[in-house]
């Protein structure tokens, strides 16, 4: 039986640098190897202001944002079976499909059996989008999951089958922010015990990667920041040392070198912001020899970063990571376990909660300063 479109509450954005407008869309039925989900929770992340404010060289309009989500399956298309209609699930713009080259690779999660339709805003199977408005113009996807819509289609491999006990409106977080923190930590740099860690850049990024880096052992954890504010968090999350870069009058790479358990450098680095400036710092603090500095922040189009080769010929390695490594609908799950275990500071990161018509709203927190993570419900 083939199924019928669905009319519901979406927020599109129209163009760039505008208010989204909440309004009734109409969301199509899933097509082979697709999924539609009611999307129960959704957050949202630095990532959807970057694109809603012009940055991303991704960024099509006018197109349904939203990557951060739990819902429940309403539909399968032919062909899919890991899902049926009922189940509780993430979307995961990270897809993985376990078929791939990329998947197969035990260093990656860069899963490519989608990625380069979800970049188009479009499925997979027909190159178009499921989302249009009343009056037929179509509305592009977001990161493959455009989750600021009641109902969304995503491909199949971009689903993680989650316990139906856990709570969606706190496990959405686990779709992107709080996941991609603790990844950069266990996945792309390892910590080890009796490391020395600095993290720039104290979001609900920041504060994952301080949470992960204190349970992987580090005996230091210097939390950097320019909003002296985030400072209270940080100590509660695990940092030892807080530093902000506008109480000094040297680079910030040097306050850190010469705070350094050594002297010499912090074992391992993680930029959370998405600023090259502070991903040169970050890297250049990295300790000299064996240093590790994590990129997770993702820079504006246009933006390159740079550094003297010296760094890296000294010994410093620069990585970056994508949903902090994780291979999504295997690992997401166990994310999911290891919050029900009651192992983690979830709940802490969600500052906001608010309707789901007030998404306006939740834009202007997430750029206040005040705000890690704003849940909205529809
Ligand atoms: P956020 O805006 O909540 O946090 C950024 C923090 O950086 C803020 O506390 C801000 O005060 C601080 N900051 C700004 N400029 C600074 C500077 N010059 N020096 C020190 N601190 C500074 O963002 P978030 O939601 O935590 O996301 C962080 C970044 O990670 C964003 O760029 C986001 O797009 C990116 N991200 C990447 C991935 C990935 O898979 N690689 C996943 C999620 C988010
Ligand atoms: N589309 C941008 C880059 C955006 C980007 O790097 N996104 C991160 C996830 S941010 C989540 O909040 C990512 O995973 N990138 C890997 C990928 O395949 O998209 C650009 O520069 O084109
Ligand atoms: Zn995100």
């Amino acid at each position: 039986t083939v199924g019928k479109p669905i009319q519901c509450k979406a927020a599109i954005a129209w163009e760039a640098n505008k208010p989204l407008e909440v309004t009734t869309v109409v969301v199509d039925p899933p097509q082979a190897g697709e999924v539609r989900i009611k999307i129960v929770a959704t957050a949202l992340c630095h990532t959807d202001a970057y694109t809603l404010d012009g940055l991303d060289p991704e960024g099509l309009f006018p197109c349904i944002l939203g990557h951060e989500a739990a819902g429940v399956v309403e539909s399968v298309g032919p062909g899919v079976t890991s899902v049926a209609p009922g189940d509780h699930v993430i979307p995961c713009y990270q897809a993985y499909c376990g078929d791939c080259m990329f998947c197969k690779h035990p260093k990656s999660n860069l899963c490519t059996s989608v990625r380069a339709f979800t970049g188009k805003g479009v499925m997979k199977a027909d190159e178009k989008p499921r989302f249009h408005t009343l009056d037929g113009k179509p509305l592009y996807h977001f990161m493959g999951t455009s989750t600021f819509s009641e109902y969304t289609v995503v491909h199949e491999v971009s689903v993680a089958k989650i316990d139906k006990a856990a709570p969606l409106d706190k496990v959405c977080l686990l779709g992107c922010g709080v996941s991609t923190g603790w990844g950069a930590v266990y996945n792309t740099a390892q910590v080890q015990p009796g490391t020395s860690v600095a993290v720039f850049g104290l979001g609900a990024v920041g504060l994952a990667v301080i949470e992960a880096a204190k349970r992987a052992g580090a005996s230091r954890i210097f939390a950097v920041d320019i909003n002296p504010e985030k400072f209270e968090a940080a100590k509660q999350w695990g940092a030892t040392d807080c530093v902000n870069p506008k109480d000094y009058d040297k680079p910030i790479q040097q306050v850190l070198v010469e705070q350094s358990p050594s002297g010499w450098g912090i074992d391992y680095t993680f930029e959370c912001i998405g600023n090259v400036e502070v991903m040169r710092a970050a890297l250049e603090c990295a300790h000299r020899g064996w240093g590790e500095s994590v990129v997770i922040g993702v820079a504006a189009a246009g933006k390159e970063i740079a550094t003297r080769p010296f760094q890296l010929v000294t010994g410093r390695v620069w990585k970056g990571t994508a949903f902090g490594g994780y291979k999504s609908r295997v690992q997401v799950p166990d994310l999911v376990e290891l919050y029900q275990r009651g192992e983690t500071k979830l709940d802490d990161y969600i500052t906001h909660t608010l309707p789901f018509d007030e998404i306006n709203k939740a834009f202007e927190l997430l750029h206040g300063g005040q705000c890690l993570r704003c849940v909205l419900t529809f």
